[in-house]
């Protein structure tokens, strides 16, 4: 019989250990059929953060570094710099790459860094328990906004995607989702993108996923995804938010 589908040759045979309907799990996946479809596995270097997107370093079969929390943009540069061949993935959460790892995600991209960073949006710190991120919606609960985030107090969320597109050295700026086959697909088109401009030695490019984190949201995983639709993605830029004409003609 013809197998049509089996585990990507760019993940491990290492379970998920991700909580039950989290789609971390489902942005693993694509990247790691990019690779496998682009046959870079062998070339790349990923760079995970702190928090459940750091247990990107299980399950990945390529080569993978572990940074402190906010540095995975830092650690990447640094290793491109010096092995400029490699393929350099940074993987990280909201709450690293648009809290306390933000000024390397703008220096990069105003560096025109050659590497490919992918936010995971879950507009919380997951791991942590669910406290409120800079990527938190207005009105949201969290456990550090029991009563909804006040934004006169605590700021509107950052549209990293959007911020990021502004700034010359960013040649790719995607904003995706994961809450539907056809929303999958096209995280995946755009995955690919980010992979390919580097491998054409373009700039930065940059995704951005919005992603559930049921555990922490504190409903079902298929309400997770609803409520994503309804609330995240009216908030937050969806789409290409930036194709330089170099990246347009790959
Ligand atoms: C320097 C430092 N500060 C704080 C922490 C605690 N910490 C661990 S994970 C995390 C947040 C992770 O949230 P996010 O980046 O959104 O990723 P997710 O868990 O949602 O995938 C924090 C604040 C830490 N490990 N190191
Ligand atoms: S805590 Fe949230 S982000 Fe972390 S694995 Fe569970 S559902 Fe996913």
């Amino acid at each position: 019989m013809e197998k049509i589908f089996g585990r990507s040759k760019g993940l491990t045979d290492v379970p998920f250990s991700f909580c039950p309907g989290c789609t971390h799990g489902t942005i693993m996946r694509l990247i790691a059929e990019v690779m496998e479809e682009l046959d870079i596995i062998e070339d790349t270097i990923g760079i995970s953060p702190v928090g459940c997107a750091g247990f990107s370093q299980n399950f990945f079969s390529c080569d993978f570094i572990g940074a402190a929390h906010g540095r995975a943009q830092a650690v990447g540069i640094g290793v491109k710099r010096s092995l400029p061949d490699r393929i350099v993935f940074t993987y990280q959460g909201d709450g690293d790459i648009a809290a306390i790892g933000t000024q390397h995600a703008i220096h990069a991209a105003a560096r025109g860094e050659k590497i490919t960073s992918i936010m995971v949006n879950n507009a919380i710190f997951g791991m942590t328990g669910g406290q409120m991120a800079p990527t938190t919606l207005e009105g949201m609960k969290t456990t550090t906004s029991p009563y909804g985030k006040d934004v006169s107090t605590t700021g509107y969320p950052i549209d990293l995607p959007r911020l990021i597109a502004n700034l010359e050295g960013a040649v790719y700026v995607a904003a995706v989702s994961v809450d539907s086959p056809k929303n999958i697909n096209q995280a995946k088109k755009a995955i690919k993108k980010a992979f390919q401009v580097q491998m054409a030695g373009l700039g930065f490019a940059f995704v951005s996923v919005l992603s559930t984190c049921p555990t922490n949201w504190g409903i079902s995983p298929v309400d997770s995804l609803q409520w994503l639709r309804e609330n995240m993605m009216p908030v937050y830029q969806m789409g290409e938010l930036k194709v330089t004409e170099e990246v347009k003609s790959l």
